[in-house]
């Protein structure tokens, strides 16, 4: 199905929608009720602890409400679901109502704490494919044979916002997968941004302390640019690298589907010979990287704070499955010890130059929860999760992840059975002597909870060497430090390495950021603490930071090392936004067509049906819903208005023609803004006939621009709508125009 028309149809929830995935309609689904294993086939009797048959129809663990009448909690049936229980129409409610204390007392407690960090986020699910097997490397089961499908449960986040904080704030966005593997669940925890603010676990609260909103006045929300943020990371030189991504264009993605993820640290491959070698993941978009611009990003804040959410709702509602290549940068211990930075330290990639990127497999997201708070809400991610065949490096920051995650989730979720709830269950059987506590859910057959025992024939056993995890050894002996190795204290050449792989817009967009995240801090001295580590990493960078806030370039912040290793390279393509493109097509696209009474019908129409069949999701944009009269006399069904639908909320936007119509919107606030922020944001602008006449209103032709013609803006004459059509596509997959780009920006 098209996007626009699955999109048009409002998808109501389909209850047969999980058997149109294919293979995986018939695979164990994380979130679903998993039916018992037969407890013979595991070789287990007396200490299966898979919930009982009978446990699960008394007790389902989902409730769809269909066909059957309200009950309370314990299964009695309500008479009135309406009325409170009162002595007398008119007189008190009475302490006997046991039906209205159950409910409110429920209702009270519907919130769990949100995450200390990454509160904010969407979810889906999918699964990952093998494309080839890579046993050589390592004996995990989930990369044993070529298309080998795993079930996978994806969740998108933001790091610094509250729960119901805006989706479009600059920050890294989190990028955590839970691979349900046959050998056990593993859990990638990643970002957007393949490095991070910190080298150690320790710290870790400051960062998060500095970023939040500042403790006296809880202000400001999902923002980093606050006194308490640049104070702290302009005194942790370290933070120098990731600040040149969070300032970049990746920390305020266009979508979720469109962004880079990375496991940021090393971790080790372990093949069945105990063989390791070291590797990075990378999570790549086949529909490129893309991102907005700041001044769109704001605006989106005001037009739908749900904007990633909705975009990743709709497009896998739609049919739109977002798919993702995990790519692997794989290298040896040598091969690290002559590298000039330290693969231990999480403020450094490992230079696509220098490792290439080998792509393993594909992730498809194909099916939404069914329910926010039990899947998305409750999922429980974990840096220590992983299975055989995976295991750590002893990156600082690293070991602190593997115990965080689990101790975070036990006041989140309420105790330590966490793994209980449905979507953190595994597919794979768990077995062990963990017993009881808060929210017990199995129930463990048998006297038997413990290990080694006879009374329970033995069971459950060890794995052993071979079938079981096992920890690489990696033999370093060496005195218990409180410290970091020497080439950790390199802060800068790495981000000089992203400064100057750039393209100049990306630069300006940099720069940009700084000075207004900048200009938000009160306190002088940290702008210019800030602009002095600058000074170690670009002059232009420096001087054009220095320049926006009105202040001359200080010295240079001074450096640890007076010397540091020749880098490898000195730019890296595969750094820069614009070198991933992704695969050229127009899919999901929203496009504005605005229009009102007169309107070019033909045109207007045309346009739709094309845009459409591109895979874009054209809208038709009026000054309130209803029709609007063609200048054929036909009708046309207006589909958004422009004050619920700005233009921030589209890729590009069309102007069809027609005398009347384009008399109409040049004389609308709403449309001279549409057309406005469309041309400031970059994005494509077609008019069609008449139509260039609310360009010229908006100071949005082709001729506004100095120097260089804008390929972004398109004209066509009166009845090329098809022509019109073709080159609007176009220019519609080159995402933006920035040849327009002027500083300050047009009002
Ligand atoms: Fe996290 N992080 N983190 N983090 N992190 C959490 O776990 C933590 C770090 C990341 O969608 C928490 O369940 C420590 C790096 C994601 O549910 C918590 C350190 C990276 C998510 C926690 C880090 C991440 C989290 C909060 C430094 C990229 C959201 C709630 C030592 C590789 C997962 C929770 C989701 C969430 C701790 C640094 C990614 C508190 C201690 C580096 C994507 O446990």
């Amino acid at each position: 199905m098209a996007a626009a028309e699955a999109l048009a149809a409002a998808m109501p929830y389909n209850e047969n929608k999980e058997n149109e995935h294919g293979d995986l309609a018939t695979e164990p689904q994380p979130g679903k009720t998993v039916e018992p294993k037969n407890p013979s086939a595991t070789g287990s009797t007396l200490s299966e602890s898979n919930v009982s048959e009978k446990t699960r129809k008394l007790n389902p663990l989902r409730a769809d409400g269909g066909g059957h009448v309200l009950t309370t909690n314990l299964g009695v049936p309500l008479a009135d679901n309406q009325n409170s229980l009162k002595a007398g129409l008119r007189g008190p409610t009475l302490m006997e109502d046991f039906i209205l204390r159950e409910k409110i007392t429920h209702f009270d407690h519907e919130r769990i704490p949100e995450r200390i960090v990454h509160a904010r986020g969407s979810g889906a699910h999918g699964f990952f494919e093998t494309y080839k097997s890579l046993k050589k490397y390592t004996k995990a089961s989930i990369f044993a044979e070529a298309g080998k499908k795993t079930p996978v449960f994806v969740r998108f986040s933001t790091v610094a916002g509250e729960r119901g904080s805006t989706d479009t704030a600059r920050d890294v966005r989190g990028f955590a997968t839970k691979f349900y593997t046959d050998e056990g669940n593993w859990d990638l925890v990643g970002n957007n941004i393949p490095i991070f603010f910190i080298q150690d676990a320790m710290k870790f609260p400051d960062l998060v302390h500095a970023v939040k909103p500042e403790p006296h006045h809880a202000m400001p929300q999902a923002a980093s640019a606050h006194d308490t943020f640049w104070d702290f990371v302009s005194l942790m030189p370290e933070s120098t690298h990731m600040l040149m991504w969070v300032m970049s264009d990746r920390a305020i993605p266009r979508s979720f589907r469109m962004m880079q993820g990375f496991g940021v640290h090393t971790f080790r491959l372990v093949n069945v010979q105990g063989e390791s070698v070291f590797v990075k993941f990378h999570w790549n978009p086949v529909l490129g990287t893309h991102s907005l611009t700041w001044d769109e990003a704001v605006k989106i804040s005001g037009a739908d704070s749900d904007f990633h959410r909705r975009d990743l709702w709709e497009a896998i509602e739609s049919g739109n499955y977002p798919e993702w290549e995990l790519g692997m940068q794989i290298f040896t211990e040598a091969q690290a010890d002559k590298f000039s930075f330290d693969v231990l330290d999480p403020t450094k990639i490992v230079p696509e130059e220098l490792v290439k990127v080998m792509p393993v497999g594909r992730m498809v997201l194909n099916r939404n929860p069914d329910n926010f708070f039990a899947e998305t809400e409750q999922v429980a991610f974990g840096a220590g999760h992983i299975v055989p065949g995976l295991d750590f490096s002893n990156d600082p920051l690293l070991a602190g992840r593997i115990h965080s995650y689990t101790d975070t989730q036990i006041s989140r979720l309420g105790g330590p059975n966490f793994h209980e709830i449905p979507i953190n269950a595994p597919v794979a059987p768990a077995h062990n002597n963990q017993r009881d506590a808060m929210h017990r859910q199995t129930i463990n057959r048998g006297r038997v909870a413990y290990e080694p025992n006879s009374l329970g024939g033995g069971c459950p056993f060890q794995a052993g060497m071979k079938g079981g995890f096992t920890s690489f050894p990696d033999p370093r002996p060496e005195d218990k430090v409180r410290g970091k190795p020497e080439k950790f204290a390199d802060h800068y050449s790495q981000a000089t390495l992203f400064f100057n792989s750039q393209s100049a817009v990306e630069k300006a967009h940099i720069i940009a950021a700084f000075r207004f995240e900048l200009t938000k801090v009160q306190v002088a001295a940290i702008r210019s603490r800030v602009v002095s580590m600058l000074a170690n990493v670009a002059d232009e960078l420096a001087q054009g930071v220095a320049e926006g806030l009105g202040i001359e370039v200080p010295e240079p912040m001074p450096k640890v090392l007076s010397r540091t290793a020749k880098p490898e390279v000195t730019t890296s393509k595969f750094l820069s936004l614009l070198a991933r493109p992704g695969d050229g097509g127009i899919r999901t696209r929203r496009i504005a067509i605005l229009v009102a009474d007169g309107v070019d019908g033909e045109a207007a129409t045309t346009l739709h049906a094309g845009l459409l069949k591109a895979g874009a999701v054209p809208r038709f944009v009026g000054a309130r819903l209803g029709q609007v009269k063609t200048q054929q006399g036909e009708a046309l069904e207006v589909e958004v208005t422009l004050e619920t639908g700005p233009s921030v909320l589209y890729d590009a936007v069309a102007v069809p023609g027609g005398d009347d119509a384009v008399k109409q919107l040049s004389i609308s606030g709403h449309a001279q803004e549409f057309i406005k922020d469309a041309y400031r944001h970059c994005k494509p602008i077609l008019a069609v006939g008449a139509g260039d006449a609310l360009l010229d209103a908006c100071g949005a032709s082709q001729n506004t621009t100095d120097g260089e013609a804008d390929p972004g803006i398109l004209t066509f004459q009166e009845g090329e709508a098809r022509e019109a059509l073709r080159a609007f596509i176009a220019a519609i997959a080159k995402h933006r125009h920035f040849t327009r780009e002027v500083d300050p920006p047009l009002v």
